[in-house]
């Protein structure tokens, strides 16, 4: 059963919780957070398990991470699933993680329904397995009117990618007589990028200690504020989602504050 925040029980363990609650909702939260989950490997080699466990571990993980963030009234939340590198992980790998969004949306989509939540998809759909682009399609489907928070994820992305054919599009403009290539602004950029809908994140929490973008939003991070853990992403619980938030107010705080002077 849930909430009226949408929690289950079991994931609203302690009163340091409601606490960290408390203080976020005293200033603004992000309207959007991107996430890297790293660290589903790292956290299964850990514990002599397969890495396959490992991201099943993580997949589970998306759940609470996702009713953590509606609960504090986030908009938008981009998870970085799959990237275009990621094909070049050995075949067994790939195709275990191209049935997780079957496995995800068959236990979780009657919870997003509930939620409102609904579901939207950055990346390629061509080149992914019939199962796996009929299952990410059927859940946009499904939640397309749902008005609440978008879980949004990061799939078969790579931002260079993205990027080329934004190029491609806006070069094909030009040719076509439709656009002056002086008004070519970063405004049409943007419209050209897959985050055209969902604009920029205000906040990139990166788990399992790595310092890099891994090709994620390069263009749409310009202005984002970084915060990285080393907690793997299978651990990586509600109580971080919100220590990263109240650093992300405690930063915009002190901003604003030297814009004044
Ligand atoms: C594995 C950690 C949910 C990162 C999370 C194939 C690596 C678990 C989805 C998912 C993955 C994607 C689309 C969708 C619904 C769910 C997912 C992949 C990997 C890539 F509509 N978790 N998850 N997709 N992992």
């Amino acid at each position: 059963m849930l909430d009226k925040l949408g929690w289950r029980k079991s994931d609203k363990q302690d009163q340091s919780l409601q606490k960290q609650i408390d203080t976020l909702r005293q200033q603004r939260v992000p309207n959007h957070i991107a996430i890297i989950m790293d660290g589903n490997g790292r956290w299964a080699k850990q514990r002599a398990l397969p890495r396959f466990v490992g991201h099943r571990e993580g997949m589970h993980n998306v759940r609470r991470i996702t009713r953590a963030a509606n609960a504090i009234g986030i908009k938008v939340i981009t998870l970085y699933a799959f990237s275009t590198e990621n094909w070049k992980r050995p075949s067994s790998e790939v195709e275990f993680l191209m049935h997780l969004p079957e496995e995800f949306l068959a236990d979780f989509l009657p919870e997003l329904m509930e939620l409102n939540i609904r579901v939207e998809m950055i990346g390629e759909m061509e080149g992914l397995p019939q199962y796996t682009s009929r299952a990410v399609r059927n859940a946009m489907e499904e939640t397309k009117n749902n008005t609440g928070m978008v879980l949004n994820f990061a799939f078969n992305y790579g931002s260079r990618r993205e990027i080329v054919l934004a190029v491609q599009r806006i070069a094909k403009l030009v040719q076509d007589g439709k656009l002056e290539t002086t008004a070519i602004t970063e405004e049409i950029i943007c419209e050209q990028l897959m985050t055209a809908k969902i604009g920029d994140p205000d906040l990139l929490i990166r788990t399992s200690g790595e310092f890099r973008l891994s090709n994620f939003l390069l263009w749409q991070l310009a202005y984002t504020e970084f915060w990285f853990t080393n907690i793997h992403w299978p651990e990586f619980r509600a109580e971080h989602l919100y220590e990263a938030v109240i650093d992300y107010q405690k930063r915009n705080r002190r901003f604003g504050g030297l814009k004044g002077e």
